[in-house]
């Protein structure tokens, strides 16, 4: 078998070779020629009965729509109305601010409006994973997490006719992606739903489809389509070992590369240019009318370490002849600089410092210019900046890149997510460094000093922030979704400029204290490390729920611990303190528990959010506890009674948090049980979630059944991030050693930089009593 093509699908002819005799080739190859010519006629027939097909279908069609918005009209009016009496409704008993039921009215209102915005806008959309906790600040939170294809699911009449009027009346529909990677949830696959529903709507999406298809070319032969079964895999099916130490790691690095080319020339094949693929439906989207390069763009530097030259030419010609940041959209602040700046700019550090990965002969007359990746950099940089240009320095949410404007969050009250506005410092910074140009290095900076003067207590921040005015919103605390990067970037940040900077190592310190006092337990009966969660700030309960983001703490935790060295070399030196050794066994404790979540579902794929059994009142970070080292297969085993998922949260993003820690704790533990522990998911998401046909790979709906329930979407970090982080845990050592490179929260690399004469810290922190409260 050709290791290269475990799918065989790089081959024009999808059967399986390997037993045939050369006259069988032939026979095979006639076969195919004469296929081709029946082929052809036939899409010729095709083609010309599908343009006058499609010109009946167009005028029935605008029939339809005319009819159906003016219903549409009439029923937003009703609606309208009957959201505004909802309103005055909560308004008039929601005098008392401070007590219990008015915080629930409070939030009521602010879920209307919010839902009232995100109806208007269609920016972001409302998820469909609702956690059961009962908090209700929380639950409405996280109510307002995106989802794409909720709004079907709202209940009421204001809910409904705002859906139908948004679905049918605005022009920009699709068009405002404001991508926001929070627990979200993709409609499960076409396969799932209800067979009367696809024949309703078969009708009038079949002359569309068969349109699309024909100016597509679909119809054409080089659209052939891979045909080889997921059992074709040979070595999936072969392989029963656990890991361990003997393993031949170079060979399995190989297989994660196979599973690069699968998802990238499934993408090239059926979605090229598009910023989203869906692999089951083999289609893509748009995030804005020209693209964004979402995904080519994230990909960049992970084709670079595979040596995937080929392909990677293949983007940098779509990148110089097809990528522009001149369009009138509104993006992310935060997602488009981690994943388009912090892309363009690692695809520059990588090409430059190391010409040998993946070369390209950028001299050649005709091909883009050497510094492409830098000068779209800096285009998109320029425009993001306007994010900075808020009254108080905080960035706003979004960004119009195309009118040069920054724009409140439509959710939240227009707050920002904490996380969002901490987790730009490494890209800016690093542009500032390349360019020369300060501004870009001041506006980030500029940030740490306005969230720092705060003044959150033992460095745990809220997760929300106003730009307006600087100042925190609500109480809610974690190391999740908004909150998860804030922390990561203090820490990587004072490595980034070589630790000349020890503000951010401060923060960082008086952070970890922070959790290990207010939000680490253990588990019952079997005593798993957790960092539970303060949704009602550091005075309310603990919630035993952890987030899958938060699985990047045991890398981070380490990282800082030793700087980036091993463990062994980092005991050595005589900064290595017994609060360095605790931290260690901290990060240690939590990948075993993050481990866990993963070996606790069906599919070996962890889920979005899992929940775990504390006690009453929850035990202190003091507590002697000690978790089992292996867990028992049996469906009966104890350690299982301490983790619990939620039926709403059995969803697997592809998400890179805990393969990315297993990278970290490998490379400064140098124990290869992370390695095995890698090495089993890798396998566990090849088996749930390569898509037949060429496809690529999934997201899961729901990981916790067998088979599990696809979700037709691969995102853009399973290529930036993922990929990477096996690729790399499966790699030599030396291979980017982690005491000289920093990599962003999107797994995009940078070098370590001295400051030089340009740079300097340009804020200090306000001092602080002994409580820690900042003195006036
Ligand atoms: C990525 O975009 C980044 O890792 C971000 O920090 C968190 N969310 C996704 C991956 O889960």
């Amino acid at each position: 078998m050709n290791v290269r093509d475990p799918f065989n699908i790089h081959r024009r002819n999808n059967l399986n070779f390997n037993n045939l005799h050369n006259g069988a080739f032939t026979a095979i190859n006639i076969l195919r020629a004469q296929a081709t010519q029946a082929t052809q006629v036939a899409a010729q027939q095709i083609r010309e009965k599908a343009v006058e097909a499609i010109e009946v279908g167009s005028q029935a069609t605008q029939a339809a729509a005319a009819h159906i918005r003016e219903v549409a009209v009439e029923a937003a009016e009703v609606g309208a109305q009957a959201l505004e009496k909802g309103r005055q409704a909560f308004a008039n008993e929601a005098d008392e601010e401070s007590s219990p039921r008015a915080v629930v009215v409070v939030n009521k209102e602010k879920l209307e409006q919010e839902e009232e915005a995100d109806d208007n806008t269609m920016s972001f959309n409302i998820p469909k994973n609702v956690p059961s906790f009962t908090n209700p600040q929380r639950e409405l939170e996280d109510r307002l997490w995106p989802a794409s294809g909720a709004t079907k699911h709202r209940s009421g009449l204001g809910g409904s006719v705002q859906d139908k009027v948004t679905g049918f009346l605005r022009p920009d529909r699709g068009a405002l992606p404001m991508y926001k990677d929070k627990p979200y949830a993709y409609p499960p696959s076409g396969r799932a739903r209800p067979i009367f529903r696809r024949k309703r709507v078969f009708g009038l999406l079949f002359l569309v489809v068969l349109g699309l298809l024909w100016f597509n070319g679909s119809f054409d032969d080089h659209h052939e389509k891979a045909k080889v079964k997921l059992n074709q895999w040979g070595w999936l099916r072969s392989d029963t070992s656990r890991g361990k130490s003997n393993a031949d790691w170079l060979k399995r690095r190989e297989r994660v590369v196979e599973a690069m080319e699968l998802s990238w020339d499934a993408y090239s094949r059926y979605a090229w240019g598009y910023d989203e693929f869906h692999p089951i439906a083999k289609t893509g989207r748009y995030m804005a009318p020209k693209g964004l390069g979402w995904i080519i763009i994230d990909s960049l530097d992970t084709l670079m370490l595979m040596n995937l030259t080929s392909r990677l030419e293949h983007a940098r010609e779509w990148l110089s002849t097809s990528l522009t940041w001149e369009q009138d959209q509104d993006v992310n602040t935060f997602e488009t600089t981690i994943r388009m700046l912090g892309g363009l700019l690692s695809a520059h550090y990588l090409s430059t410092e190391f010409p040998n990965m993946a070369p390209i002969s950028d001299d050649d007359v005709g091909k883009p210019g050497e510094d492409l990746y830098l000068e779209k950099a800096k285009d998109l940089a320029d425009r993001l900046l306007v994010a900075f240009d808020s009254p108080s320095g905080i960035p706003y949410a979004s960004v119009n890149i195309g009118e040069l404007k920054g724009l409140l969050s439509h959710d939240d009250g227009g707050a920002s997510s904490t996380a969002e506005t901490t987790t730009l410092q490494l890209e800016f910074k690093y542009l500032a460094k390349l360019t020369g140009e300060k501004l870009f290095w001041d506006k980030a900076e500029k940030v740490m000093q306005v969230v720092d003067d705060n003044g959150a207590r033992d460095g745990l921040v809220p997760i929300y922030i106003h730009a307006t005015t600087g100042k925190f919103n609500g109480h809610n605390i974690r190391l999740g979704s908004r909150g998860d990067s804030y922390y990561e970037y203090l820490i990587k940040q004072y490595l980034q400029t070589n630790k000349k900077e020890p503000v951010y190592q401060e923060m960082w310190r008086e952070a970890l204290m922070g959790v290990r006092k207010h939000l680490v337990t253990y588990t019952e009966p079997s005593q798993f490390t957790i960092i539970g969660e303060r949704p009602s700030g550091l005075e309310g309960e603990l919630s035993p729920k952890m987030d899958h983001l938060v699985c990047f703490m045991p890398g981070s935790i380490a990282l800082a611990a030793t700087g980036g060295l091993t463990e062994a070399e980092a005991r050595k030196l005589p900064t290595w303190t017994k609060q360095d050794e605790a931290d260690m066994q901290l990060a240690r404790e939590l990948m075993q528990t993050c481990w866990g979540m993963y070996k606790f579902m069906a599919t070996g794929l962890a889920a979005e959010i899992t929940y775990f059994n504390i006690g009453n009142p929850p035990l202190p970070e003091s507590a002697p506890h000690k978790a089992p080292e292996e867990f028992d297969p049996d469906p009966e085993a104890e350690w299982r009674k301490d983790f619990e998922v939620h039926s709403l949260d059995t969803h697997n993003l592809q998400r890179p948090e805990t393969v990315e820690s297993l990278f970290y704790m490998y490379r400064i533990t140098g124990e290869t049980k992370y390695r095995d522990w890698g090495w089993e998911m890798f396998k566990s998401f090849m088996n749930y979630t390569a898509v037949e046909d060429g496809g690529g790979f999934t997201s899961l709906s729901n990981a916790n059944v067998i088979p599990p329930t696809l979700r037709d979407n691969m995102e853009s970090f399973w290529l930036a991030e993922t990929l990477k982080y096996f690729y790399l845990l499966f790699s030599p050592d030396d291979l980017l050693p982690l005491d000289k490179v920093v990599i962003n929260t999107e797994a995009h690399i940078f070098p370590r930089f001295d400051m030089g004469p340009l740079f300097s810290t340009g804020w200090r922190r306000k001092p602080r009593d002994l409580e820690g409260n900042i003195m006036v």
